[in-house]
């Protein structure tokens, strides 16, 4: 076999894969990663990431092979870099992410039932109202920061009222995320500044997985009714509590300001949903391809395997790109066009295979409701500078984006 990029510097012993020697989560690459993940594709389909002693697969195939091999691409040793089958983890690991199969499957079907479509379609209504209020509101004041008024302010209302939580101390909730989604990183500046600051979000956190402090008929009391009824423990109902909040917020809030600053940078692309709301769905779901919140995590060998024609030895991580492969060249048309009228069904953005995002629908139906409301309502967006990004070891989105939003002409 040919043995391609020997590893010149010899910090790590050659793996058999090319050697690829930048930093994912340096600021430089963290700015604009897609030519480095251009990078890493034309390198080969598995790759060696010297920095970290880890592989990584950047092809939108090696990527689904990875994900739809449960058995041998494991979550139980954590999905970040850190091994917590010989490393100690950050906090308890998630009972329903960090886990194997058999034990991933009950926590996991209860879960997938309560955030299911079905489930869902309770909520759609009061969604739609309060997104409906709140574009009004901005488009009479003009200028906002999309970001702070509409990205980060509307799922932590309703999401954070669908959960249960209380209106008091949600300000916890996005240092909290912070932290979890730095975690799934290297132990860099980035980790151990947010680690520094957590203390009293930690501890609001903990108080409100707690079943007295979850409002009725919320996602949180049928956590709590799933444990009354046996399916899991009432310690198990917490800890998915905290899943729900530790998954549930960043993502979307990403999601949805990654989709005001695409908007904001492609006017004819706005126009067209503006003109056509009924691709909203459809618009998120390029958005989510074209800039993926959550960027990339890690699986682990359990035995010894050939991937990609490299031997790989057990217990060695794999950083799984998947906001690479959803730009992969040889699986998307003009991948790096962002495009409304795409069908970007097959992205992999939320994952894929057993460990898929349990929480994709209510993320999408969060999306979509809050561009379906501008779209009503907003002619043009118009960003006041550049948006400034968000620097995190795993999700990928925006602290700023001022905006200026113009009304459409009420027809009378
Ligand atoms: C998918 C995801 C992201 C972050 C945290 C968790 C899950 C969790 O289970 O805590």
């Amino acid at each position: 076999m040919l043995q391609v990029g020997r590893d010149e510097v010899g910090v790590t012993p050659s793996p058999g894969a090319p050697v690829i020697t930048l930093d994912p989560y340096s600021d430089e690459v963290m700015s604009n990663p897609y030519p480095y993940y251009q990078e890493i594709r034309e390198a080969g389909p598995l790759v060696w990431m010297q920095k970290y002693g880890t592989y990584a697969v950047g092809r939108y195939a090696s990527v689904m092979r990875v994900l739809t091999d449960h058995e041998t691409f494991c979550s139980s040793a954590g999905v970040g870099l850190t091994n917590f089958h010989t490393e100690t983890p950050w906090r308890k690991p998630s009972i329903i992410l960090e886990v194997d199969r058999p034990e991933h499957t009950r926590t996991r079907k209860v879960f997938s039932r309560i955030l299911s479509p079905r489930s869902l379609g309770r909520l759609r209504e009061r969604f739609e109202q309060e997104a409906q209020a709140m574009v009004t509101r901005l488009v009479a004041q003009s200028v906002c920061d999309g970001v702070r008024d509409i990205a980060e302010a509307y799922p932590l209302k309703v999401f954070a009222d669908a959960v249960g939580l209380p209106a008091e101390g949600r300000e916890h909730l996005l240092p909290y995320g912070d932290m979890v989604f730095n975690a799934f990183g290297p132990q860099n500046d980035r980790f151990r500044d947010c680690l520094a600051r957590l203390g009293p979000s930690i501890r609001w956190i903990n108080e409100v997985c707690q079943r007295k402090n979850l409002s009725e008929g919320s996602f949180g009391a049928e956590l709590y009714a799933a444990a009354d009824a046996g399916e899991i423990t009432h310690e198990e109902a917490g800890m998915l509590v905290r899943t729900m909040l530790s998954a549930g917020l960043d993502t979307t809030i990403f999601t949805i300001g990654n989709a005001l600053a695409c908007f904001a940078r492609y006017p004819d692309q706005w126009a067209a949903v503006r003109h056509d709301p009924a691709i909203a769905r459809q618009a998120i779901e390029e958005v989510l391809r074209y800039d993926s919140t959550f960027h990339s995590f890690y699986r682990t060998t359990t035995q010894p395997v050939t991937l990609e024609g490299v031997d790989l030895d057990k217990n060695q991580k794999i950083l799984v790109l998947i906001a690479s492969a959803n730009r992969d060249a040889s699986h998307w048309t003009a991948a790096d066009t962002f495009d409304v009228h795409r069908k970007p069904a097959s992205n992999l953005a939320f994952g894929t295979g057993i460990h898929g995002c349990a929480g994709q629908m209510i993320a999408r139906l969060e999306a979509e409701i809050v561009l379906k409301a501008l779209a009503a309502q907003v002619e043009v967006f118009e960003a006041l500078g550049e948006p400034e990004l968000h620097f995190n070891n795993t999700v990928r989105g925006y602290s700023s984006l001022r905006l200026r939003l113009i009304a459409k002409e009420k027809r009378a």
